[in-house]
């Protein structure tokens, strides 16, 4: 136990990222997570193009860890069009990646959206920048911005009023803000829609229940599952981000109950979570040590962010160490499940974690870095759960 540790990962956003990779090696982090994010979605990520990125990482002396994302195509969430084409382009990425030696892939399956904030600015006490998820905002776009029919009935009534007031006091540029920081695509989602397409795209999913969502997650898994065990790359669902249904759409990777399931339907160690501390964290009933005791055998990749949970719906992203999930706590957990993996003699034992965004701070603030992928910021987290991680790992082998 006592020198393994958890494979300290960076995501970069490839070349165009105002983080270099030279940048990334003085944080410390050994590895990378990163995509081909030039390539359309659904397309099969060719051998050669996996390989000229992952060259270019090794280049600098780091290695490309972890995949984040293969994006899946909206038509394999709502089972229509091409869905069979997407699947078997899925499957041929993931021998692909397997035949260059990439061995972790994360990807969700959020219908339409991933990740979403209504506020890219936040400013918190030290003056330093968080992403936020205001409730009552969203209802402002969503019944007042957006107009989507029925909107209404998503929403307490008392929400509703809050909503009436916070929209009649926003002008045309806070509505614009509004709506381009909803709908123009967070990093990494891949997509961005207008409002007209996006109530287009919202259409084509009416009458997809969760219960339909679960069983075309359930199908794919047991499509790519198989391809992703012969080709030794082990998979990991990232959860929904916020955990909860927005516009109406299902949402179903939201609570330990869902990952359960779901890990259950293709019993395998290739078919894993990504536990994301902020995303899982966002709601209380999601008990994040406890969620690492009991699932940690199929946690193939950490994503550790905090969050500040407000009122109601209500968070925003809170420096690594501070805010709702206790951390040390989810992070004794993984140094144990570790324990574990080592005593059943798993070659799993670093698992591959990243410092999930930060805040924009200090020469971030100069800089137009990603929203929740400033440099600084997310420094700041890595440095804080490296010292974390070795404190608490040392500690637990002495007993202290
Ligand atoms: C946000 C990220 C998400 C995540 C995808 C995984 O910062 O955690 O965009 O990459 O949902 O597929």
């Amino acid at each position: 136990m006592s020198d393994i540790k958890l494979e300290q990962t960076w995501r970069w956003f490839g070349p165009d990222d105002t983080t270099t990779l030279q940048d990334v090696k003085q944080t410390g982090a050994t590895g990378i997570v990163s995509a081909l994010h030039h390539l359309p979605i659904g397309e099969i990520w060719p051998v050669d193009e996996i390989n000229t990125y992952k060259k270019r990482i090794e280049d600098t002396g780091l290695r490309w860890s972890v995949v984040e994302s293969i994006p899946v195509h909206e038509d394999i969430k709502r089972q229509s069009g091409q869905y069979k084409t997407w699947i078997e382009n899925y499957k041929q990425s993931i021998r692909n990646l397997g035949k260059c030696g990439i061995r972790t892939v994360c990807y969700n399956f959020m219908p339409i959206l991933d990740w979403t904030r209504t506020d890219l600015e936040f400013e918190i006490e030290d003056g330093s920048k968080a992403l936020r998820f205001d409730e009552v905002a969203m209802a402002v776009f969503d019944h007042f911005i957006l107009q989507r029919p029925l909107a209404e009935k998503d929403y307490p009534g008392q929400l509703i009023r809050e909503a009436k007031v916070y929209f009649e006091k926003l002008n045309e540029n806070q509505k614009d803000t509004l709506t381009k920081t909803i709908l123009a695509g967070l990093p990494g989602s891949e997509e961005g829609y207008t409002l007209e397409e996006f109530q287009e795209i919202l259409d084509t999913y009416k009458g997809i229940t969760a219960d339909d969502l679960r069983s075309h997650l359930y199908d794919f898994l047991r499509e790519i599952i198989p391809a992703a065990e012969d080709a030794g790359v082990r998979m990991a669902i990232h959860p929904d981000d916020p955990p909860f249904s927005l516009f109406g759409l299902p949402r179903v990777v939201s609570t330990e109950q869902d990952a359960r399931s779901l890990i259950e339907v293709v019993d395998s160690p290739f078919n894993g979570l990504t536990l994301c501390t902020g995303s899982y964290g966002a709601i209380s009933d999601n008990d994040l040590p406890g969620m690492v005791k009991r699932l940690g055998q199929r946690i193939n990749f950490v994503h550790l962010r905090n969050v500040q949970r407000e009122s109601g719906r209500t968070f925003y992203e809170a420096n690594h160490l501070e805010g709702s999930v206790d951390m040390s706590a989810v992070m004794a957990a993984l140094i144990r499940e570790q324990a574990t993996r080592q005593k059943q003699g798993r070659a799993d034992l670093e698992i591959p974690m990243r410092p999930d965004h930060g805040h924009a701070m200090i020469g971030d603030l100069q800089k137009n870095s990603l929203p929740g992928y400033s440099c600084i910021g997310r420094l700041r987290g890595l440095a804080e759960l490296r010292g974390l991680e070795m404190g608490l790992r040392a500690a637990m082998l002495n007993n202290v």
